[in-house]
């Protein structure tokens, strides 16, 4: 039991929640690692949510928000982290959400499912294999027809590099939260949230909120506002501005 005292509590809760992941069969050791490497760029990012963040939650928003089939796409990691925000943010936009894992496991899917579905959630997808998406070897080319073949914006919260690209090339938006502005994803994504997940999904859920009562030109106008290079180039400059 970590002691509510600790300097680092919420930084020690969170490895808990993720080690609690592997012990119930939905995190993969991986996992773990990722976390990691995570943490090291939330350091140099003062674990704080940044204006850039900020302002990609915004155009996050108004982009799930004017999706015609928008998708959340969940994993190891993410249905550790945050189980309850994503269903909450899930029900919010109507959202389907579609497990995909990188690491394959027919096991962890199904208890993934089960973890979503305890949190409320009403459609949890898994992949079929008959429906792919191309450019992409790994196990993460699985979709689900309803799901994420259908989508044409998957909120992608922490994975690994290759299939932002891919989802990319078969022409879908991706929106990204990940912690290292340099990653693939994160430089490949439509829009990249370079933040810690576990700050920034209720940030995204508030905004959304808020979001709902603006109209479509409303909506337009903040995702035209929005440049994804110039914002990614702002979280580099103040990991710089952090280091010196
Ligand atoms: O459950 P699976 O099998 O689908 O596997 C999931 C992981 C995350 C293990 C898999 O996708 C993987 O290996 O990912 P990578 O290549 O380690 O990449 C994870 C990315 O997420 C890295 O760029 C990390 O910096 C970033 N990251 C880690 N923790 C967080 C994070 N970004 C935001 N919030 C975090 N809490």
């Amino acid at each position: 039991m970590i002691p509510r005292s600790h300097p680092r509590y919420e930084s020690l809760k969170t490895r808990e929640k993720l080690e609690k992941g592997v012990e119930i069969g939905i995190t993969s050791l991986n996992g773990l690692i990722a976390h990691g490497r995570g943490k090291a760029f939330d350091y140099l990012l003062g674990e704080k949510t940044h204006s850039f963040a900020q302002h990609a939650i915004s155009a996050s928003s108004a982009m799930l928000l004017l999706a015609k089939h928008p998708v959340i796409s969940v994993n190891g990691n993410t249905s550790a982290l945050v189980p309850k925000e994503l269903v909450v943010l899930s029900n919010i936009l109507d959202a389907p959400l579609e497990v995909n894992l990188f690491h394959p496991s027919e096991e962890r899917l199904k208890r993934i499912k089960e973890v979503l579905m305890q949190q409320g959630a009403q459609r949890v997808l898994l992949p079929n294999k008959k429906y792919r998406i191309s450019y992409i070897a790994s196990n993460r080319k699985y979709i689900n027809p309803n799901g994420i073949f259908k989508a044409d914006v998957v909120l992608v919260p922490l994975e690994d590099g290759d299939r932002t690209e891919a989802l990319i090339k078969n022409g879908k938006k991706v929106i990204a939260i990940d912690l290292n502005p340099l990653s693939r994803t994160a430089q490949h994504a439509t829009v990249t949230i370079v933040d810690n997940v576990v700050r920034s999904i209720s940030h995204l859920i508030k905004t959304v909120k808020k979001y709902k009562k603006l109209d479509t030109a409303q909506l337009r106008r903040i995702i035209e506002q929005f440049d994804n290079k110039k914002n990614l180039k702002n979280a580099l400059k103040h990991i710089h501005q952090n280091l010196t």
